[in-house]
């Protein structure tokens, strides 16, 4: 079901749980301010989520609230693990569903990294 991208941190979500190590994931990247894993459903060849380790409802509430050291340290972590999973010179694609119409399920920021066949015309 999707959620709705104004409600308030529910700290009991799936990711909360794979940040805590609640629930075990396949992780590609750590660091401070980010954990990168394997997408339980894959939709490319290579299908890696990446999550801010902060308490953020989506894209649009870490815009908002997250500090400059977080953004920034989010946005690096994204590029890395594109950079180090070898996905830059084929391409990869980015997409972070934000809210009901754009089907976002999980509620805590993630950032989804599509690679590993042509992916095609954007889609919307
Ligand atoms: P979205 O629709 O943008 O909220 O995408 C949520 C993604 O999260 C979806 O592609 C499947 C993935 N997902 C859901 N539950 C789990 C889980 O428990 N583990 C992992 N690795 N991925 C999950």
């Amino acid at each position: 079901m999707p959620i709705d991208a104004t409600q308030p941190y529910d700290d009991q979500n799936i990711f909360a749980k794979i940040l805590r190590g609640e629930i075990p994931s396949k992780k590609v990247f750590e660091d401070e301010f980010a954990l990168a894993f394997h997408d339980i459903n894959p939709q490319a060849p290579h299908h890696i989520l990446v999550i801010p380790k902060g308490a953020y409802v989506s894209w649009d509430d870490f815009s908002a609230r997250a500090s400059e050291a977080e953004i920034a340290g989010f946005v690096r972590a994204v590029g890395h693990v594109a950079r180090e999973s070898g996905f830059v010179a084929p391409g990869y694609r980015l997409l972070a569903n934000t809210g009901m119409d754009a089907h976002q399920e999980v509620p805590h920021l993630h950032v989804h990294i599509f690679a590993g066949r042509p992916l095609g015309p954007m889609l919307a």
